[in-house]
């Protein structure tokens, strides 16, 4: 090391060496470099470093690699809402993804089939909603990143087989959602005191209820159910092979997601209907004239509204006016 450094880069040299993470290393080292002089007498030390940094770069990169295999568990939402079908193996829960979307997760007999989740778009009326299959929740490996991605989504679908004791499958699937801090939003006011916990609203499917030959299954399953608040779920019967219910299904999502759909028209013309606003429920004027655009958040003058709440179709509304599914609004500024 030449002995004719300035201070400032001796300093920065002993924090380099005594840096340990490799974010930090490279972050030190690239400070040092920046701090050595340009001249003859440097140039053997800076190409020396230079060729080091680039090392720790790319041993880094190679770091990265690993974690974004974990990213597929990081999905961005897209459409009305994220919605994840989560529960045992062999429930059907790729089956139900395969039939609801234009995704096409492997389907197979045999346990332990899906390993990494798999989103895709299913349409209900005129919005399209995120539909992810999921690997199996399972006590003997719980994988921390499904657990997040589960955290992260606005609706839980817990799929149960009718076929195959499905109190069992649902009981299991509460208590270890619940011991990684998941717990069902109706829950919520009991749950009040404990700290840190994620309420998402949950909905059961009863998969496998192929025809009419399981609703007795289904009618018990239902009875049990009721008979311990913390497993009485919203539920319904459902089945990916014979499709039974899977239109009932599409509306509980969008029920269960609390949203409302709301088509903008500009003054004059006629409105756009084929692309609605998603908005959740309860939303207002200003906060549908937010998501058109920030000007229109900035700058609303007046709305006309016309829909189910208002007294006359175009009628004038204030800001917090509150809007309901399907109105037309028209904004000026
Ligand atoms: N009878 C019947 N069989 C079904 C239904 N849905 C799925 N299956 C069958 O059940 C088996 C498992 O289906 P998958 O969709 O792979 O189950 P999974 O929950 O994704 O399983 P893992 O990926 O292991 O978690 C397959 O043989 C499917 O054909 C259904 O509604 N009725
Ligand atoms: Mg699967």
């Amino acid at each position: 090391m030449p002995t004719n450094l300035p201070p400032e880069a001796i300093e920065a040299e002993k924090r380099y060496r005594a840096a340990r993470s490799p974010a930090e290393k490279i972050a030190c080292l690239e400070e040092f470099i920046g701090l050595i002089p340009k001249h003859k007498g440097t140039d053997k030390l800076r190409a020396n470093l230079r060729r080091r940094l680039s090392k720790l770069k790319a041993s880094s990169q190679v770091r990265k690699g690993v974690s974004t295999r974990d990213s597929a568990f990081r999905i961005n939402k897209e459409g009305a809402g994220q919605v994840v079908l989560v529960g045992p193996t062999n429930v059907g829960k790729s089956a139900l993804v395969a039939a609801l979307t234009n995704a096409t997760p492997q389907v197979a007999p045999s346990p332990y089939t899906t390993w990494a989740p798999t989103p895709g778009m299913m349409p209900v009326e005129d919005i399209q909603v995120q539909l992810i299959d999921t690997p199996p929740l399972d006590r003997e490996y719980v994988k921390p990143e499904l657990m997040n991605l589960i955290r992260r989504s606005d609706l839980i679908l817990l799929v149960v087989d009718l076929q195959t004791d499905p109190l069992q499958q649902l009981e299991d699937t509460i208590a270890l959602l619940e011991e990684y801090r998941i717990v069902p939003r109706r829950l919520q006011d009991r749950y009040a005191d404990r700290p840190r916990l994620t309420f998402i609203p949950l909905f059961v499917l009863a998969n496998k209820n192929d025809d009419e030959t399981f609703d007795e299954n289904f009618e018990i399953f239902c009875e049990l159910l009721k008979e311990n608040s913390e497993t009485d779920c919203p539920l319904l019967p459902v089945s990916a092979t014979t499709g039974r219910n899977l239109e009932r299904l599409k509306q509980v999502v969008f029920e269960q997601l609390e949203i409302i759909r709301v088509y903008s028209k500009a003054p004059g013309k006629e409105p756009d209907l084929d692309a609605p606003f998603v908005l959740k429920k309860g939303s207002t004027v200003a906060e549908f004239a937010g998501k058109v655009h920030q000007d229109f958040y900035e700058n609303l003058k007046s709305a006309r509204v016309w829909g189910s709440a208002t007294l006359y179709d175009g009628q004038m509304v204030r800001r917090d006016h509150v809007l309901q599914d399907g109105d037309v609004v028209e904004l000026r500024i």
